[in-house]
């Protein structure tokens, strides 16, 4: 088998992190590695319910989803997180609790492409004000100094994103 680790993907809100990440499991899975996303779908809603998008809801809801996932890397799984984190200093403590299987994987995409996609109208919202501190129009985004990995989805089409991060992964997790 191969061995576990932590896909951690950082961006902002439509750049297309949870696209990638269940395109992603979707290929591993189909050749055969053990790998599960977490996102806003499956923990915002249950484990991190209590927290909101104030900084300190984030960084606690980084901190929790950062253990989580190594846990689960240290159970041997490839698990993909797929959260804004815009935080460089939650991201760094997600690293920490991981130890050396950590891949910080910056999905790369403006704000004014972001904005023009805008599959949930949030930008929209966020620039009404009817949605405050929203990361990118009215809260911060930190970008990846060091990312192990860099996807421009802006430049990009999904297929040639999706073998990017194939060729890292597969390159990374010997089997
Ligand atoms: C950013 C927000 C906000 C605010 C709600 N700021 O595109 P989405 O809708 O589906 O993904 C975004 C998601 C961000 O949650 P994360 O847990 O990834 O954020 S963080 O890592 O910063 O804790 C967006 C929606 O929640 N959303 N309000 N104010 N995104």
């Amino acid at each position: 088998g191969h061995k576990g680790g932590v896909l951690w993907f950082t961006g902002l809100s439509g750049a297309g992190k949870s696209t990638l990440a269940v395109a992603t499991e979707r290929r591993l899975f189909d050749l055969g590695y053990q790998v599960y996303v977490l996102d806003g779908d499956n923990v915002r809603f249950g484990l991190n319910a209590d927290l909101g998008f104030s900084p300190e809801d984030r960084a606690e809801n980084i901190r929790r989803v950062g253990e989580v996932a190594a846990l689960m890397a240290r159970a041997g799984l490839i698990v993909i997180t797929a959260f804004i984190s815009p935080y460089r200093s939650d991201r760094d403590r997600a690293r920490q609790a991981a130890g050396h299987d950590f891949h910080e994987i910056f999905i790369q995409a403006d704000v004014a492409t972001c904005e023009a996609r805008d599959p949930k109208g949030l930008y929209q919202k966020a620039r009404a004000g009817e949605i405050k501190e929203f990361t990118g129009v009215s809260a911060p985004y930190e970008a990846p100094d060091a990312p192990e990995l860099s996807v421009d989805t802006a430049a990009l089409p999904v297929d040639a994103c999706l073998d990017k991060l194939m060729a890292y992964v597969e390159e990374t997790f010997t089997r």
